[in-house]
């Protein structure tokens, strides 16, 4: 049986899930979006990204025709829908159709989807081994363009930087600020160890403020680990003890080459291993006001 799709106010079989092409989501990529895991019957973190997702729009000035409840109702229901227990979930709101000019004035209401199926991991291996990652010309567009906080439907900065990473045959590529300082990689958030201090770039660099970044500094302090969020260049990398990536779809994933240079001794280091298993624990069996259960 085929998925189905949340697509403005009803669920629908996959192959009926259609789109204008008049939307200005299809034709501006104007809109915003959230990529959520749930575990175990469990959206996790539920509320952090239907927060950023409202924020993201009201950033633009998109209406979301449906209420913050509503919308968690439809993350949920999207993975019953499925009979999903662990899923990857993408909710998407454009500014709906319009005519072809690019005034969002002429778009009368919002489209809203929602699409609830398995996720794609990075394989095993990489875990223990560690991805080999390299910094790239791009950089990541600033807050006096399209602000970076927004998850917006335009990711096309972060395609060019993916496309160069591809050239050059790694999987994932770090974006630097305009002013040249680390922001972070295409669709992940990045850390540093250096002498037992926890190291992530401030949001005010310029980056998306990541669900799972933001967990991470929480279990960092849970376990004793001073965390600073700072601002570092691609020297501090590459002196660094351990470098890790987060997101909602890898987790935390670690760095054991950037640039040609081998990070710390080759190897996904202690901290890494520390936190990864903590996140793992979280995410095992959810519990507390902020699991939302949907057996
Ligand atoms: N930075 C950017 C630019 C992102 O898009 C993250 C950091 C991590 O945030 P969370 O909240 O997930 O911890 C993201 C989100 C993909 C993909 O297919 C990944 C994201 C978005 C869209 C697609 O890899 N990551």
């Amino acid at each position: 049986m085929g998925l189905r799709i949340y697509l403005d106010g009803k669920f629908v079989d996959e192959p009926d899930a259609k789109v204008s092409v008049f939307d200005h989501g299809f034709l501006y990529g104007d809109g915003v979006f959230e990529g959520i895991r749930a575990y175990h019957n469990s959206v996790f973190r539920l509320k952090d990204h239907v927060d950023r997702l409202y924020d993201s729009a009201k950033a633009i000035n998109l209406e979301i025709p449906i209420s913050k409840e509503e919308m968690s109702n439809v993350i949920v229901d999207t993975c019953r829908q499925n009979e999903l227990k662990d899923a990857y979930i993408r909710a998407v709101v454009s500014r709906g159709k319009g005519d072809l000019g690019l005034d969002p004035k002429k778009c009368n209401i919002a489209t809203v989807v929602c699409i609830a199926s398995s996720i794609t991991l990075y394989p095993d291996e990489t875990y223990t081994n560690g991805l080999t990652v390299i910094t790239v010309p791009t950089r990541r567009n600033g807050p006096e363009g399209v602000n970076p906080r927004i998850k917006s439907l335009n990711y096309l900065n972060n395609i060019m930087a993916k496309i160069e990473a591809n050239i050059a045959g790694v999987p994932e590529a770090i974006l630097l600020n305009q002013e040249g300082y680390v922001a972070e990689c295409t669709g992940d958030n990045i850390f540093m160890v250096k002498n037992g201090v926890l190291k992530t770039p401030a949001i005010h660099l310029g980056m998306l403020e990541g669900v799972t970044r933001n967990e991470v500094i929480k279990l960092a302090q849970k376990n004793g680990i001073p965390v600073e969020e700072t601002t570092f260049t691609r020297y501090d990398l590459f002196v660094a003890d351990e470098v890790f990536l987060t997101g909602t779809a890898a987790e935390l994933i670690p760095v054991t080459k950037i640039d040609g240079r081998v990070i710390g001794d080759g190897k996904p280091g202690p901290v890494f291993a520390t936190l990864l298993n903590e996140f793992r624990e979280l995410v095992k069996e959810p519990e507390g006001p902020e699991a939302v259960i949907f057996k």
